[in-house]
């Protein structure tokens, strides 16, 4: 099994890549567990680290209920994030190296010591060197952005880019703050960092106990995506998008 797993990791690698649609893995492989999944999005990633990526974080994802409605799963699932996704805030998206690329607001947090397996939310808050505003660009890299739990997973979580804003102090209270995402000046999303578990320390809690199960610990020095807050909006040429977040300040960028 361990070579197919190799085989389907190079698949949604390559898809990514070359920005290209895949066919969901469960149509050829129904078993396919969620251990095996995760095993494959380590391989997939592991092919990003040999073509000399380095990793900087997690994204945690399906973190609030309007995202779990929008793509039809119900499980807090997670990613690895590359400094190649790492985009310039303000600047230009280039569309074409995405198949279908959504945005959606989230929280970041920089950890500023290691975290890893159970731990309280006032253990994950006191981990956190800073908090800011964020924009997550995702990417499913299946037909029509359709997927079961294993074939996210193994894709990475659709992770596919992030932006970051300005770092706040980590005591910055950042459990219920106002979100609007705006394109092209006119609102197109509205809600709250509760969204996020409630609470997006909750995500903390959990990627935490998710990475520790995987032998992972957070870093100091990483980057971890809370989750989006709201549903995530489709890309399209010419858009201007700005997230506007209470307290944090406003992150953008402009499709290309
Ligand atoms: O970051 C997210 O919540 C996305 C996780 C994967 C599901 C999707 O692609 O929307
Ligand atoms: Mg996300």
């Amino acid at each position: 099994m361990s070579a197919n797993l190799s085989v389907l990791a190079a698949t949604l690698d390559e898809a990514a890549r070359t920005a290209t649609e895949a066919t969901q893995l469960i149509e050829t492989h129904p078993d396919l567990t969620i251990e095996d999944a995760y095993a494959i999005q380590l391989l997939n990633v592991q092919r990003r680290w040999a073509r000399g990526e380095r990793r900087v974080g997690y994204k945690m994802g399906l973190t609030s209920r309007a995202k779990m409605q929008q793509v039809g799963v119900s499980e807090v699932i997670w990613g690895r994030l590359t400094d190649a996704m790492r985009l310039e805030e303000g600047g230009t998206l280039s569309l074409g190296r995405y198949v279908h690329a959504r945005v959606e607001p989230e929280i970041a947090y920089i950890i500023g010591k290691p975290l890893s397996g159970e731990v309280s939310a006032a253990e994950a808050l006191a981990a956190v060197e800073a908090v800011a505003p964020a924009m997550e660009i995702i990417d499913s890299r299946y037909k029509n952005f359709k997927f079961s739990l294993p074939d996210v997973i193994a894709d990475n979580s659709s992770s596919s880019g992030f932006y970051v804003g300005a770092w706040s102090k980590p005591d910055t209270d950042v459990s219920n703050l106002g979100i609007v995402m705006e394109v092209n000046g006119r609102a197109v999303q509205v809600g709250s960092s509760a969204a996020i578990l409630g609470n997006p320390v909750r995500s903390l809690v959990s990627a935490a106990r998710l990475v520790g199960r995987a032998g992972e610990s957070l870093m100091p020095g990483d980057i971890v995506l809370a989750g989006g807050a709201t549903a995530a909006h489709s890309l399209s040429v010419g858009e201007h998008i700005r997230t506007v977040f209470q307290t944090l300040g406003a992150v953008s960028f402009t499709v290309g």
